[in-house]
């Protein structure tokens, strides 16, 4: 999905909505805490979103993938109708857990891609702190997927203490980056017109301390009908699309100060 690119650069896959998102987040407060967008370009006949490689200005980095909010998506978005179609393999769900499919789904060897994402958000802690960790990339090369079943606020405590290796000024900078992020979001225009689904918050840090968070991936984010607009803070309900952006991120922020706590 993504390609070198000039210097500091980077090509994300071509998304028609993801660009437009870029091109109004110009415009928004929000600006300061995502990648720089370049426009779109073609390489080799495939197109792609040109923007800021975020780990350029990094010594060795160390990431973190937190996926905020609601990850199916309950308006007219991507995530919802026609993936009823959609299939999953019955495997993928047994892997994590050998009690998760019905024996419905055991004999059609597959799930529907709706009922395999409200799994995984039932299974991850997307349900109870309406984040969840995905993956965990560090400068030792090491590379970790493995966090389908990581739910308790406990567990995400451990991870992250893992991840800073026990570093109170990394800790404090990524602190006081979410609460900039929080705040940013409670203003932002762009943030209230629009359903957020299956973006993340990226964690950055190295050796130097130096340690950032940025907002990526709008290949999901969806603009509301005129007029309409959300709360982020609200359970989702039927309808109302709200998709638990600002409620996960106050229990990402109690969780990481529980870690400076520990
Ligand atoms: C994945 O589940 C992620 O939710 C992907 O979203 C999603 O891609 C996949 O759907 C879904 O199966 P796992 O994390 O359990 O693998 P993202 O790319 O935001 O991480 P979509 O296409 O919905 O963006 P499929 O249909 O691509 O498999
Ligand atoms: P996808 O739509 O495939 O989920 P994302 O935008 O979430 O794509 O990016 C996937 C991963 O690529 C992220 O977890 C992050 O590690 C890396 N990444 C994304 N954007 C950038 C960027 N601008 N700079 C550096 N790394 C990035
Ligand atoms: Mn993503």
């Amino acid at each position: 999905n993504f390609k070198a690119a000039d210097e500091g650069n980077i090509l994300k896959k071509f998304s028609e909505n993801e660009k437009q998102c870029f091109e109004k987040l110009r415009y928004d407060v929000l600006l300061p805490f995502v990648p720089s967008f370049h426009g779109a370009v073609e390489k080799d006949g495939e197109s792609f979103l040109h923007m800021t490689d975020l780990l350029s200005n990094f010594d060795l980095p160390n990431v973190m993938d937190c996926k905020m909010g609601d990850v199916l998506g309950g308006g007219a978005g991507p995530g919802a109708g026609a993936a009823q179609a959609e299939r999953r393999p019955v495997q993928e769900m047994v892997e994590v857990d050998s009690e998760g499919p019905t024996p419905q789904e055991h004999s059609q060897r597959g799930v529907t891609k709706p009922r395999y994402m409200q799994w995984r958000e039932s299974m991850s802690s997307t349900n109870t702190l309406g984040f969840r960790i995905e993956g965990i990339k560090k400068s030792d090369g090491t590379c970790r997927t493995d966090f389908k079943k990581t739910r308790s606020k406990q567990d995400v405590v451990q991870v992250f203490k893992d991840f800073v290796g026990g570093n109170p000024d990394i800790l404090k900078s990524y602190l006081s980056r979410l609460k900039e992020i929080q705040q940013a979001l409670k203003t932002s225009e762009f943030f209230k017109q629009h359903e957020v689904i299956g973006s993340s918050l990226l964690f950055i840090h190295d050796h130097t301390s130096n340690a950032q968070v940025w907002i990526i991936d709008f290949g999901k984010t969806t603009a509301l009908p005129e007029g309409q607009t959300l709360n982020h803070d609200i359970p989702w309900q039927e309808g109302n699309r709200e998709d638990g952006y600002l409620w996960g991120l106050q229990n990402l922020l109690d969780t990481l100060k529980s870690v400076s706590n520990e």
